[in-house]
């Protein structure tokens, strides 16, 4: 794959939240008929798995289906549940390298040791709101988010004011959350009637090693 990809100080980026934090977004990170080749290797090499959560007491099947992907000496509690790493595929490792040096100008030395990727089969399938505020992403972590396939929206909402900021994220989209972000902004990706298409959705973490705790 090529590797002329947009650097987060271009024109190609825009900052999305006013303040408290930022979400850079650039929508055409790769351009479409790569991102048609990524999205075909992706939903063929992922292991893709339906995983449950509790809410209100009751278990039931998450609206979408995940993989969580890191390195060995990674794990990582996710709506409660200790996840248990999937090994790497060449697609998930070639985007990674590729996520991390498009940012390496901005966030000097940023690396990533681990992606969970969602699938979202249609619009019935979403994702609730929350942070990706786990201790073991440290207290501003950079999150790497890239889409594939259907369009789909993205909203944030400021925790204490719950002023909302609206995003679409384009096939082959990049969007990258950093700073003050998990700590002020809850982010959700809502059902819609008007999506029939899947959609991937990849977010590249660095997750701090087992045994690092935080205080
Ligand atoms: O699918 C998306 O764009 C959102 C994913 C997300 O919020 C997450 O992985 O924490």
């Amino acid at each position: 794959m090529r590797l002329d990809l947009p650097d987060p100080d271009s024109g190609d980026w825009r900052e999305v939240l006013p303040h408290d934090g930022s979400a850079l977004l650039s929508e055409k990170w790769i351009d479409h008929s790569e991102a048609d080749t990524v999205l075909a290797r992706l939903m063929e090499e992922v292991p893709w798995q339906s995983h449950d959560l509790v809410l209100f007491g009751k278990r039931m099947a998450e609206p979408r289906l995940s993989a969580w992907v890191a390195d060995d000496d990674v794990s990582y509690t996710y709506s409660g549940v200790r996840r248990v790493p999937a090994t790497w595929t060449p697609t998930l490792t070639e985007l990674r390298h590729r996520c991390e040096s498009t940012l390496a100008s901005r966030f000097r030395g940023v690396a990533f040791n681990s992606v969970l990727a969602n699938l979202y089969r249609s619009g019935d399938d979403s994702m609730g709101w929350h942070a990706d505020d786990e201790p073991e992403l440290g207290p501003k972590p950079i999150i790497a988010s890239l889409s594939f396939g259907d369009e789909r929206r993205f909203d944030f909402r400021h925790r204490s004011s719950g002023e909302t900021v609206r995003v679409y994220l384009p096939h082959g989209s990049f969007l990258v959350m950093s700073g003050e972000t998990q700590t002020h902004w809850k982010h959700c990706l809502a059902r819609t009637k008007k999506s029939r298409s899947p959609r991937v959705n990849l977010t590249y973490r660095f997750v701090l090693p087992r045994h690092v705790s935080m205080t």
